[in-house]
């Protein structure tokens, strides 16, 4: 990677932006509030028609991979490995209208403004709409970014299932794409990924500035953890004598919350599922489900974390007659990102007349899994209350522009070398 050093804030279609944005968010939308696309399902499908239009709208060279990631493409007037933008499409269950969209509609907004403001960059400069991040179908994610940077396992597609048990091999088909040709998604000439993305947490809207360059991305484990009790009755069993899966599994939900809040920031655990068997009002529960999502950015502290959540759930299930099993779903290891592209970034931040802070980010992003195909860097804007993955999600318009003018210029720098 090789850069030219600009100092150029560059314009964008501020009314263009703000008015994708609203209409992305109506793809997928709840009737009683927040926003719901799921991989390959119908909202899914209208708003990649919807961002194909507008790369089209464009005037970019448009295509969707094996996977169903879109492409918009300016070829550079010296080829080369490519400059790339983007984010994902997908959204968690009753989402907002930021995570993932804004980098998107962002990405498109940057990479069009500069093709209409100074022409063919010198190098092939993209924009991509990532098919999958956040694991709310089907039991993975960043199946997107994955299948671009060679991470998808064989047979991947036909063993991973959704609730209603339809397999990602399925649902590919269902959308005219065939999963034996996933590995055609693979790119191994990206040479800068850059992806804008609200922070989702409150430091900068507390402590500012407006602009955040993202230096590492936090580590994340999801393990399902089984508890196995009795079944009783809920009249006629005395409260001594019971072995009740939930009471289990809800003492271990407090003391893995326990344990983080005690390592202190940022270790976070969240336990976010929970179902029970046999799940009636007047039977004891024999068996409860949940899972655990657990982070920290540095390695040997989040193993720390892993470890004592698991001694703690031993103890508890010991202490109440119950069987626990834990297993490991996922395992995100923390990344650290470029400093040759922050440095970057932080120029464009200065451009826009701003001192950018450092960040850790304690949400995943697309960005952590193209680190190990590309060069990468992310810029965050502050998101209102620190709210996100829900209905609340919002960053203050003011901050959407800024943050997409500092992205466009940081593409200029990147794109348009001499
Ligand atoms: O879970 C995450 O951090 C991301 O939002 N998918
Ligand atoms: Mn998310
Ligand atoms: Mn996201």
């Amino acid at each position: 990677m090789s850069t030219v050093k600009t100092a150029e804030l560059v314009a964008i279609d501020e009314r263009r932006l703000l008015r994708r944005l609203d209409d992305l968010a109506q793809r997928g939308a709840l009737p009683g509030g927040g926003i719901f696309r799921a991989l390959y399902t119908p909202a899914w499908t209208s708003a990649m028609e919807l961002v194909t239009t507008w790369l089209k709208e464009g005037q970019l060279l448009t295509r969707r991979d094996a996977v169903g990631n879109v492409w918009g493409r300016i070829e550079g007037s010296r080829g080369g490995r490519a400059i790339v933008t983007g984010s994902h499409i997908d959204t968690v269950r009753g989402g907002g209208a930021l995570d993932g969209a804004l980098g998107l509609v962002a990405g498109i907004e940057a990479v069009t403004s500069l093709w209409e403001r100074f022409g063919r960059p010198t190098r092939t400069l993209e924009c991509v709409a990532i098919c999958e991040e956040e694991g709310s179908r089907f039991d993975t994610n960043f199946w997107g970014a994955r299948a671009i940077a060679d991470r998808i396992e064989p047979n991947e597609a036909e063993r991973t299932r959704d609730a209603a048990g339809t397999s990602l091999a399925d649902a590919m088909r269902s959308v005219g794409l065939d999963p034996a040709n996933a590995v055609q998604a693979v790119r191994r000439d990206i040479d800068v990924f850059v992806e804008l993305h609200i922070e989702q947490g409150p430091v900068l809207e507390d402590h500012g500035p407006r602009l955040g360059v993202v230096t590492t991305i936090t580590g994340t484990i999801h393990q399902e953890i089984v508890v196995r009790g009795q079944p009783d009755h809920a009249g006629a069993m005395a409260m001594s004598r019971r072995h009740d899966a939930l009471v289990g599994a809800s003492a271990m939900t407090l003391a893995i919350a326990e344990l983080a809040t005690r390592m202190g920031d940022p270790a976070v655990a969240t336990v976010g599922t929970i179902v029970v068997e046999p799940a009636q009002v007047n039977v004891v529960p024999g068996i409860a489900r949940f899972t655990v999502d657990a982070r920290h950015p540095d390695a040997p502290r989040r193993t720390e974390l892993i470890t004592q959540i698991g001694d703690a759930c031993k103890a508890a299930a010991r202490e109440r007659g119950l069987v626990v099993e834990i297993r490991t779903l996922r395992d995100r290891p923390p990344v650290t990102l470029s400093p040759r592209v922050a440095d970057v970034l932080r120029r464009a931040c200065r451009a826009a007349g701003l001192d950018p802070r450092d960040m850790a980010s304690g949400a995943g992003h697309d960005a952590q899994v193209l680190a190990a195909a590309a060069n990468t860097g992310m810029l965050f804007v502050p998101s209102i209350g620190g709210r996100s993955h829900c209905p609340e999600e919002a960053t203050a318009a003011e901050d959407v522009v800024l943050g997409t003018r500092a992205l466009a210029s940081a593409l200029r720098e990147l794109a348009y070398q001499q």
